[in-house]
């Protein structure tokens, strides 16, 4: 084996060795899903049942989105209590609501003002 042969091998396997290790930590990130960078947009659904919001409450971060279905068979509502800032307005039986939260709110049926839920924002 010459002497420059020799360089140029352990050039090469050098040349390799780099690009793995360059490589390896980009597919290590990937796996674990860190989540660093911008935050992924969660959806739940809250589901109205006999008269009730199932879950009536629910943590969530800014930015998620929630969707009201309606399983009953008379119409509700989804209203932020007690400023009414917010309304689904009327939801007849099988319809459905999206929204995207912004704040933390208390909420109620403003036809059946028994029926409350909750949201918190973390
Ligand atoms: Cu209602």
């Amino acid at each position: 084996m010459s002497r420059s042969y020799f360089f140029r091998s352990l050039l090469l396997i050098a040349v390799l060795a780099i690009g793995f290790i360059s490589c390896a930590p980009t597919e290590l990130d990937n796996s674990e899903e860190k989540g660093a960078g911008v935050p992924q947009q969660q959806e739940y659904t809250i589901e109205i049942k006999q008269m009730k919001f199932i879950p009536a409450e629910i943590t969530v971060h800014k930015g998620d989105k929630i969707t009201f279905v309606n399983h009953d068979l008379v119409t509700h509502d989804i209203t932020d209590d007690p400023g009414k800032t917010w309304t689904s307005s009327a939801l007849p039986a099988d319809e459905s609501w999206s929204m995207t939260v912004t704040q933390s709110s208390n909420y109620y049926c403003t036809l059946h003002p028994t029926m409350k839920g909750k949201i918190s924002v973390e």
